[in-house]
């Protein structure tokens, strides 16, 4: 995988001058911008010349590796490799590819887990759809300013950013996020789809000092998972994907077996919290590969606040809504 990443970083630092691939798969695409949009993935998202790309990456990197089979969100069913090996890959190839166009943080998550072989080889899928605590290691790449790798193997939360001779180096052991935070991302253009715990949830950080949280909070959305969570895993902060009322969003945006399973991993080996908000990430058993599932990750004190707002409703009651600024009197 950092192979991989290394190499999807190189090829993405080129921009419009990336040099033609060396095989016909990969030079079906390269004649194309890397933004240029090229198809639909199984969960109905556009596919860009950039995903296709760094799925092909990805997976001829895995097939040099101990890896049975991969399972990519460019891929409608999980791809078999190396027969008996011990472990398979689930993979996010390129996150964050509405940012390409615009030259901002992207990134490339993933997962590892035991490989159970199956008899009928139609349960192939099945292999990939264990809960997330069975993970034996996760990871993402940003493609940022730096290139960096976040990686955990189930011992602590690392961070190792690519150098000039494209080796990655260890920068950051042990890695903690800071139990508490004052900064929220979550797209607020979506306010009036959220269900009500959301909505009260941020409307009480949007209240700041004066509201009944006491204190200012701050926001952030990049639209690029890998970069909230870098931010996240550096300085703190909660980050929410909910479920809400659009059509298709009701299990929110992202997908539980290669985005938030992988980065739940990450942050709870960072001492950090990942929710559906109102259950366990990892703790979720996926039904099928492509699945979608809310989001809420980040400090955990925060993390268990956004739950409490979904499983006791009272708490929404503690705010009276004679009191605060837009009541009838002023607190
Ligand atoms: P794309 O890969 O389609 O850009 O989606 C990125 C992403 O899955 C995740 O990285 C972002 O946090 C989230 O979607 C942004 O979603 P919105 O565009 O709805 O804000």
């Amino acid at each position: 995988m950092a192979t991989a990443c290394r190499d999807i970083s190189r090829l993405i630092a080129a921009g419009p001058f990336a040099a033609p691939a060396a095989d016909l798969a990969r030079a079906a695409h390269m004649d194309l911008g890397h933004g240029d949009i090229v198809g639909e993935n199984a969960g109905g998202d556009q596919q860009k010349a950039l995903d296709l790309r760094a799925h092909d990456i990805v997976v001829d990197a895995l097939r040099t590796a101990p890896v049975a089979m991969v399972g990519s969100e460019e891929a409608d069913a999980p791809i078999p490799l190396a027969s008996g090996a011990p472990v398979s890959v689930a993979v996010d190839p390129l996150d964050g590819s509405s940012n390409i166009d615009v030259n901002m943080s992207i990134g490339t998550i993933f997962s590892v887990l035991p490989h159970r072989s199956w008899m009928p080889h139609d349960a192939s899928e099945a292999a990939l759809l264990q809960p997330g605590h069975r993970q034996l290691a996760a990871g993402y790449a940003t493609y940022g300013p730096m290139t960096e790798l976040v990686l955990t193997l189930g011992r602590g939360t690392h961070v190792f950013i690519l150098d000039e001779a494209g080796a990655f180096r260890l920068t950051g052991a042990n890695v903690t996020i800071a139990p508490q935070t004052g900064e929220f991302a979550i797209n607020a253009s979506n306010y009036r789809h959220w269900d009500a715990p959301v909505r009260a949830y941020i409307d009480d950080c949007l209240s700041g000092a004066e509201g009944m949280r006491g204190r200012d909070f701050n926001m952030r959305w990049i639209g690029s998972l890998v970069a909230e969570a870098s931010r996240i895993l550096t300085r703190g902060g909660v980050f929410l994907y909910p479920g809400d009322q659009r059509d298709g969003y009701a299990e929110g945006r992202l997908r539980l077996v290669y985005e938030a399973n992988p980065i739940a991993f990450l942050v709870e080996q960072a001492g950090g919290a990942a929710s559906t908000g109102t259950g366990r990430i990892l703790d979720l058993v996926p039904g099928e590969l492509h699945q979608r599932v809310p989001l809420i990750f980040g400090s955990r004190d925060e993390v268990e606040r956004v739950e409490n707002y979904t499983s006791d409703p009272h708490s929404l009651g503690e705010r009276s809504p004679l009191f605060g600024r837009r009541g009838l009197f002023r607190a």
